[in-house]
């Protein structure tokens, strides 16, 4: 189209150049050699809106494209000469003898500040063809087309469009999504949209200029979404009256449709842009509460605490022995974001480990913590001491008594009618020389009490002379 006019003018090729490079003033100055031309110009109503003048084709309201004859246009010549008419009876507007040379079109808009588009659709063969027109203070705003008139005369197709464009952003319950990143998209243009807060239209969008509604171009109209954290877009669906009728498709991390489906051509179709949460890709924590230390214990007491970001599945610990599973436990934490595990567990004497870890309801898996410790669950011995230098039988009791100490997990102490005596944790051990008054000894019975380390008891008693 552009290079069109520029071979359209009739003069010498370095006027062409002078005329390109100068200022449009300094050409006005200079005195015209009296050739002229004229310009014929089709305004139309993009009513089946593909960006085109074709009255064959129907919109959705059963509109379609029509001429516009309702305002004058405006013609400001090389010389800086206004032209200014109407629409002939076959509708369209024909400047006569205008000096050949640069010239602006002017053209008005229904309403003020202007609630439409003008595009130049002159020579286009699809909506990608069409180029919005900059609107100028002429007498009010105006859509101004710049166009050179040439001696052969020149023909303008200017189209109006008021299209807007809608996006409702919704949580994955249909809950408004507010504040999220939009852009509303057309003819290559992107332009950022906004709630609407002012109506309480939360989680509605669109995308505003000083005057108004930004009105986009007929042609493939899009909507494109920075979901927020931890969501990502899952569907979007458009429709020109609630319910989705128009197809949708997805393009370079985009979603469009084609103006064409919008009810009309000032109808404002709204994208809807549905969001799903993002899948949990973050493993649980956990932490070993119990046991701290590795033992010996009479029975294992475990206690492991999770969280997680989203929600926890179940928290397991499991006992091994030579790398063999000897015991599962677990519990269930339905989805709590923190979580308690305990369990008490008896086991044959020997050394084990605890394995744990905890899931999420994603499916992640924690890391598996590890701890060793061993179980002593037998009690431990204790038997007199043979040799009179230890113990003096004597009748129905002894003079002297002294016992010898074993247990595998080790001799942690002993207690001789209630009072302690500690001794160096061993596997052997012993406790010489008891008498009345010696380590708590009494005439009579008494009671001698050994405890192993991991808390299990063996009870005597004996008569003290
Ligand atoms: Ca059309
Ligand atoms: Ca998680
Ligand atoms: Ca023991
Ligand atoms: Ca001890």
């Amino acid at each position: 189209m552009r290079s069109a006019r520029i071979l359209g003018w009739p003069a010498a090729a370095g006027l062409v150049v002078a005329m390109v490079a100068t200022p449009l003033v300094a050409v006005a100055a200079e005195p015209t050699d009296g050739e002229t031309g004229d310009l014929t110009v089709t305004r139309f109503d993009d009513r089946y809106a593909d960006g085109l003048f074709d009255t064959s084709k129907t919109a959705p309201s059963g509109d379609t494209d029509r001429l516009n004859t309702s305002l004058a246009a405006q013609l400001v010549d090389v010389n800086g000469t206004r032209h200014y008419l109407s629409a002939d009876s076959d509708g369209l507007y024909r400047f006569t003898d205008i000096p050949v040379g640069p010239a602006k079109l002017y053209l008005g808009f229904p309403n003020n500040p202007p609630g439409e588009v003008l595009f130049d659709a002159t020579g286009a063969t699809s909506a990608a063809d069409i180029e919005r027109l900059p609107v100028a203070e002429y007498f009010g705003p105006q859509g101004l087309l710049e166009v050179t008139i040439d001696e052969d005369g020149e023909e303008r197709l200017v189209g109006m469009s008021a299209l807007r464009l809608v996006a409702n952003v919704v949580y994955p319950d249909g809950t408004p999504a507010s504040g999220v990143s939009v852009e509303l998209g057309s003819a290559q243009d992107w332009y950022p949209a906004t709630e609407y807060d002012f109506t309480g239209g939360a989680g509605t969008y669109e995308s505003f200029q000083p005057s108004g509604y930004i009105r986009h171009l007929p042609g493939d109209l899009g909507v494109r979404v920075t979901a927020p954290a931890g969501y990502r877009v899952s569907t979007v669906t458009a429709s020109n009256h609630g319910e989705p009728d128009i197809t949708v498709t997805e393009r370079d991390g985009a979603y469009w449709f084609s103006s064409t489906e919008a009810f009309n051509y000032f109808w404002n179709p709204a994208f809807t842009i549905t969001l799903e949460e993002l899948p949990d890709t973050v493993r649980p924590q956990v932490e070993l509460i119990s046991p701290t230390t590795a033992g010996p214990f009479q029975a294992l007491s475990v206690q492991v605490d999770a969280t997680d970001n989203k929600g926890l599945q179940r928290i397991v610990a499991n006992i091994y022995k030579d790398g063999k599973l000897v015991k599962s436990t677990q519990s269930a934490q339905n989805g709590a974001a923190s979580g308690t595990h305990t369990a008490t567990v008896t086991l044959p004497d020997g050394a084990y480990t605890v394995k744990y870890n905890a899931q999420d309801l994603a499916g992640n898996i924690s890391q598996t913590g590890s701890f060793a410790f061993t179980i002593d669950a037998t009690a431990p011995k204790a038997t007199i001491k043979d040799g009179a230098a230890y113990s003096v039988a004597n009748g129905a009791g002894y003079d002297l008594i002294s016992f010898k100490l074993s247990d595998a997990g080790k001799v942690d102490k002993v207690t001789l009618n209630g009072k302690v005596k500690d001794l160096t944790n061993n596997a052997w051990s012993d406790v010489n020389f008891i008498k009345p008054g010696t380590f708590g000894g009494v005439k009579g019975e008494n009671t001698l009490i050994v405890y192993d380390v991991a808390g299990n008891t063996s009870s005597y008693t004996f008569i003290l002379n």
